[in-house]
């Protein structure tokens, strides 16, 4: 089965990693794509590359950074195709650094909260009332491995991901008497620009993450997310996780010596 040819889709944090892996396979599915993230020359460059490969999908840029509630309010009124979004991704978020709970700072708290729990709660308000008007849509978000453990220097990171877990099995209940879809991806390590985030642009450390693995890439989630959005109607995956095979837990990884 493929995506809808028709189908139009949002997707937030589409500017790397995951999402911008993303925002290529849906494209190779035929859907339209409306690309948001606060990096807006790196959505314009990702169209590009997209429509050179694909000259049949329209492509759809948006700035938003989705920490603030009425920044997703303004930017999903003065979308043309509010009313008619079938598929949207909750991908943007965030780790910042990896302090011990006694250290996290009130700045880190409220934007690992701000990004990855409330973009999507607020995000997911903004986009659902017209699922439910057209009685179609899919709701996917990208939680973790985060989201079913926790972790020393982990805890507000595991905290928001066991938020999205929460929110997740909440929206399957709330939307089960109608064809709209909630469906969860959970990954371990995807090498992407994560790390770096995490560790304030110190890229050693962050290849150190990714030392004598082999990690996700990105493509390997956006695969499963095409493959998640393809399935019959009848079908939901509620919940994914997905790990590198030398991943057995979120910090329990074997190395190559
Ligand atoms: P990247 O850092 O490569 O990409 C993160 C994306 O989120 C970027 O496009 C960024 O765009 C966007 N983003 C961050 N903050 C905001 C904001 N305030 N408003 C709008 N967009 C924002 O990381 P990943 O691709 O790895 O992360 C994607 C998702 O996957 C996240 O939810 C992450 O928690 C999750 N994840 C990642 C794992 C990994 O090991 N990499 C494992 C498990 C889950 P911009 O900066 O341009 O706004
Ligand atoms: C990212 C995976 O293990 O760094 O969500 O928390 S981890």
């Amino acid at each position: 089965a493929h995506v809808d040819e028709n189908a139009q889709l949002i997707r937030t944090g589409a500017s790397a990693g995951i999402g911008e892996a993303c925002a290529k396979e849906f494209a190779k599915q035929g859907s339209n794509l409306i690309l948001a993230a606060r990096r807006t020359e790196r959505l314009e460059a990702l169209k590009n590359e997209i429509l050179q490969n694909h000259r049949d999908i329209k492509v759809d840029t948006m700035s938003l950074d989705v920490r603030q509630k009425k920044n997703i309010d303004t930017a999903i009124s003065n979308l043309p195709q509010k009313n008619n979004i079938d598929i949207l991704v909750n991908n943007a978020g965030l780790v910042i650094g990896l302090d011990h709970l006694v250290d996290v700072t009130e700045d880190a708290f409220d934007t690992m909260f701000e990004t990855n729990v409330k973009g999507l709660v607020f995000l997911t308000q903004a986009i659902l009332p017209g699922m439910k008007a057209n009685n179609r849509g899919h709701i996917i978000n990208i939680g973790s491995v985060a989201g079913k453990e926790a972790y020393p220097g982990g805890s507000i990171y595991c905290a928001s991901k066991h938020a999205v877990d929460a929110i997740t099995r909440s929206l399957i209940f709330e939307l089960m008497d109608t064809p709209i879809r909630v469906s969860q991806i959970c990954p371990g390590m995807v090498n992407t620009e994560f790390s770096t985030v995490r560790f304030d642009g110190d890229k050693e450390k962050a290849d150190n993450v990714y030392k004598g693995v082999d990690p996700l890439i990105g493509q390997d989630i956006a695969e499963l997310v095409t493959f998640t959005a393809s399935r019959p109607p009848h079908v939901n995956i509620c919940d994914m996780l997905v790990f590198p095979t030398a991943q057995a837990a979120a910090t329990t990884v074997h190395r190559r010596t």
